[in-house]
């Protein structure tokens, strides 16, 4: 079967798929319509509910699929589940789509074309996997493991992808998170030691959102639970370049300079100390470091917080007295993708601060419960392989804080291009798509340049996979198990609503089948997604039928932590204001003024951020969101766009050190006149996507490599344009 794909042929391909099937394998995929028939999930026509999760965000809210003759008709909020709440965000509602996107890949393909030329044959799993094991093997005899690179963002079946790649013997993990929030994970580590607080607006009177956009940026939970306390008349304050949905919802927009946050925090900081409006038995007993905090920001006057940052003085001092009247009843919102500038870990370490020094820990702050899954059970396994071999990107050697498992994605890239401290010869991508989520695409596509074997797990053919040799097709989240994840305290299941179309399989199937054949079945050690459940439940002593019935079943609860209970896993066991580990590393010990980058006077910042009708680089093709999306333009402050002699709509060229791109303006008051703004996800590669391609410009194009030296990020709003008219 030697079928050359092309554009047009690729829709063809996708119905065709599904006629074939391929008998492989020991664990074929469930036959979904018998099993809820006999767990009374659906009636003997085959219609009813299902429950599970939805994966158009990483934040997997509890969802109720309404089936119909074997189709997914609606999909609705679960209302035990505690992000959801019964309710879905717009992407959630048009999870169908994923799953009845034309441009679904149904079989596995193999590249017969040059590479990002498109041209794949369709292939069985047996020739795909056995040629993936085969070429995988081969990089391992050649070069060693270590020429092999994993990269995947969080998903359910990470944990075996991770028994993929640490079985195989590689340290080259990329993940997302150099890209979104590395530099809150290590200032919170550094900090309380612990990777996320959980917040609590049950008791709030006062937020401080830094580039927060929560109403755009979604997460139910928070984002209706900041709608609640704005309707409780809670004070907002949000700091942003851009006035965003959430500019609009808040009770004071500060539109800050790009990469000052940190002089704003630290005026505040100097106010509080200074003035003694600050938690002196919270300080006293739970942290070390006060001294020498206070010592460093007494210098960071209102005055010159208001030079650096463009908001006055008597604004910086009327917000610390405010934030400092509500004292534990305050939160300083640290954000998530706060990756804006190489000092953005110094900016998080101030939020920290400030949010220790009112004492809000037991109020607002508490530790998280976060996603372990210590409490379910997991098929047994032995011990990884001792992995020897430097990471090519430098940690923990050129980024000691960075931990190991988190890396720096950006930096890994570049260890591949420069072959520095080695030559990668491999790359295995699940469920990302780093040509358009790493800065500087041209520099990734060098990197895929310098493979000499690419295999991609995805659904639907992106830009990574469309750059692939082989395309593994995972079925989509409404056809598929994945490993149960806890929430609190229970623990949700996705479970297949309906079977899975053409030949797509669940990752938990596809790591299997890859792991017995490159020797590692001991990694691997179940009979199918349901024996892998089993297992996980085991401990728990639930049965897999009640979690299919409920979505979910319920973990052995842990009490709730108080200030005094709080268990802060830093190196003195309180939380360090100040700390050795940074200052002996050479690093600043506490918060200090960092001084950002600015664009010379004919340039600007270019802003990036979320829309709420997509998710990242992925859902661009979903044909419903398609249709409610807004235009591309690129946003430009009215004076500004005066200057340069542009009108709205004109099309214009925009440079910077690492491309061109063009788009059309917009011009608006909702910007600073310094900044311009791009909306991340358009100006796909991949002709695969029939719905995303050809339309609007990325913003990646453009993107210089820049990285925190203490968290790994990549500083995503310091890149400087240059505007002209096309
Ligand atoms: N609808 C939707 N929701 C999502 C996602 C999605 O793709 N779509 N993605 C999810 C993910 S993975 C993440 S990480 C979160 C991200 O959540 P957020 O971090 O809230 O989202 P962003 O839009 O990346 O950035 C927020 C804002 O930062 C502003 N900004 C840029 N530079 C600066 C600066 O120097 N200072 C300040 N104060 N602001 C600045 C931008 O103008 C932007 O409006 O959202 C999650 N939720
Ligand atoms: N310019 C710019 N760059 C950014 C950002 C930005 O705002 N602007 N944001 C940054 C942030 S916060 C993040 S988190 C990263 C995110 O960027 P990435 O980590 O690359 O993640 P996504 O873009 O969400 O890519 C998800 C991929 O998974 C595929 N997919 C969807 N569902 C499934 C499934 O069920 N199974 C499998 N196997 N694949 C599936 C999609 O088709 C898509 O190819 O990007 C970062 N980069
Ligand atoms: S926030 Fe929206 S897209 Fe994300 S999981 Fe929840 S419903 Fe789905
Ligand atoms: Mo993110």
């Amino acid at each position: 079967m030697t079928e050359i794909i092309s554009r047009r042929d690729f829709m063809k391909l996708s119905a065709a798929a599904s006629a074939a099937a391929l008998a492989v394998g020991s664990c074929l995929p469930p036959q979904v319509a018998q099993a809820a028939r006999q767990s009374g999930l659906l009636n003997s026509s085959g219609d009813g509910f299902i429950h599970s999760m939805c994966e158009m965000c990483v934040w997997r809210c509890g969802l109720v699929a309404k089936v119909k003759d074997g189709r997914v008709v609606k999909l609705e909020g679960n209302p035990e589940h505690p992000h959801s709440h019964g309710k879905l965000c717009p992407r959630g509602q048009s999870g169908l789509m994923n799953t009845y996107d034309p441009d679904r890949v149904l079989t596995p393909l193999i590249r017969v074309g040059k590479r990002g030329e498109g041209k794949f044959r369709k292939a069985s799993w047996d020739e795909a996997l056995d040629l993936v094991a085969g070429k995988m093997q081969a990089i391992k005899d050649q070069f060693g493991p270590e020429a092999m690179v994993f990269s995947s963002t969080h998903n359910l079946s990470q944990p075996l992808f991770e028994n993929l790649l640490y079985a195989y013997g590689s340290p080259n993990y990329g993940t997302q998170r150099s890209l979104c929030f590395n530099a809150m994970i290590v200032a919170n580590l550094m900090t309380y030691g612990m990777e996320e607080p959980e917040r609590s607006y049950e008791n709030v009177q006062y937020i401080l959102l830094t580039g927060r956009n929560l109403m755009e940026a979604i997460s139910t939970s928070e984002t209706r639970d900041l709608s609640h306390a704005i309707d409780n008349g809670v004070k907002v304050v949000y700091l942003d370049p851009r006035f965003t949905k959430t500019a609009a919802k808040a009770s004071e927009w500060l539109p800050i300079r790009p990469g000052t946050d940190l002089a704003f925090h630290l005026a505040l900081l100097a106010i509080l100390i200074n003035e003694k409006l600050y938690d002196v038995a919270f300080v006293s007993e739970h942290t070390v470091g006060f001294e020498q905090l206070a010592k460093e920001v007494s210098r960071y006057t209102p005055e010159w917080a208001a030079q650096i940052t463009g908001i006055s003085a008597e604004t910086i001092t009327r917000i610390a007295h405010e934030f400092a009247a509500a004292g534990k009843h305050a939160l300083a919102h640290n954000g998530w993708r706060t990756s804006n500038f190489v000092n953005s870990f110094a900016t998080q370490r101030a939020i920290t601060a400030l949010n220790t020094i009112v004492g809000n820990w037991g109020t607002i702050l508490f530790p998280s419960a976060g996603e372990e899954s210590g409490a379910l059970g997991a098929p047994s396994q032995p011990p990884y392989p001792r992995i020897s071999a430097l990471r090519l990107d430098g940690v923990p050697w050129k980024f000691p804080f960075v931990p190991l498992k988190l890396g720096t994605f950006q930096e890994l890239r570049d260890g591949i291009c420069n072959a520095d401290p080695y030559q990668a010869h491999g790359w295995f991508i699940s469920r990302q798509n780093p040509i358009l989520s790493l800065p500087d695409r041209s520099k990734t596509l060098e990197a895929f340049s310098k493979m000499d074997f690419i295999v991609t797990v995805d659904i639907i053919m992106n830009d990574t996979a469309w750059f692939s040799d082989v395309v593994l097709p995972e079925a989509s989240y409404l056809e598929r198990y994945d490993p149960l994840l806890p929430v609190g305290d229970k623990a949700f299941l996705r479970q297949p609503a309906v079977e899975p179309q053409g030949e797509s399989r669940s990752a938990l199937w596809i790591y299997k089948q890859l792991g017995e054949r490159l020797g590692l079945g001991d990694y691997f050690q179940y009979t199918d997604e349901e024996d892998y459940l089993r297992q996980q439940l085991a401990p728990v002593g639930a049965s897999l039928e009640e979690a299919k019935v409920k979505g979910y079943v319920e973990m052995p609860k842990e009490g709730p932590e108080g200030p005094g209970e709080v268990d802060w896993n830093t190196a003195s066991g309180k939380v360090e204001l100040y700390s050795e580990t940074l200052a002996r590393a050479g690093f600043a010990g506490c918060a200090t003024w960092e001084e950002p980058p600015q664009p010379a006077s004919d340039q600007f910042y270019l802003l990036t951020g979320k829309v709420a009708q997509a998710t990242q680089f992925g859902t661009q093709n979903n044909q419903l969101l398609h249709k409610y999306s807004d235009e591309q333009r690129l946003w430009m402050n009215t004076q500004a766009a005066a200057s340069l002699g542009l009108a709205d709509g004109d099309w214009v060229e925009i440079t910077s050190q690492a491309g061109k791109a063009h788009s059309q303006l917009l011009v608006t008051q909702a910007i600073r006149p310094d900044c311009v703004y791009l909306t991340p996800g358009y100006g796909h590669l991949s002709k695969g996507l029939t719905t995303a391609y050809g339309i609007g410009t990325c913003d990646s194009v453009l993107h210089v490599t820049y990285t925190d030296p203490i968290s790994g990020s990549q500083a995503l709003s310091q890149t400087f344009v240059s505007v002209k008219k096309a």
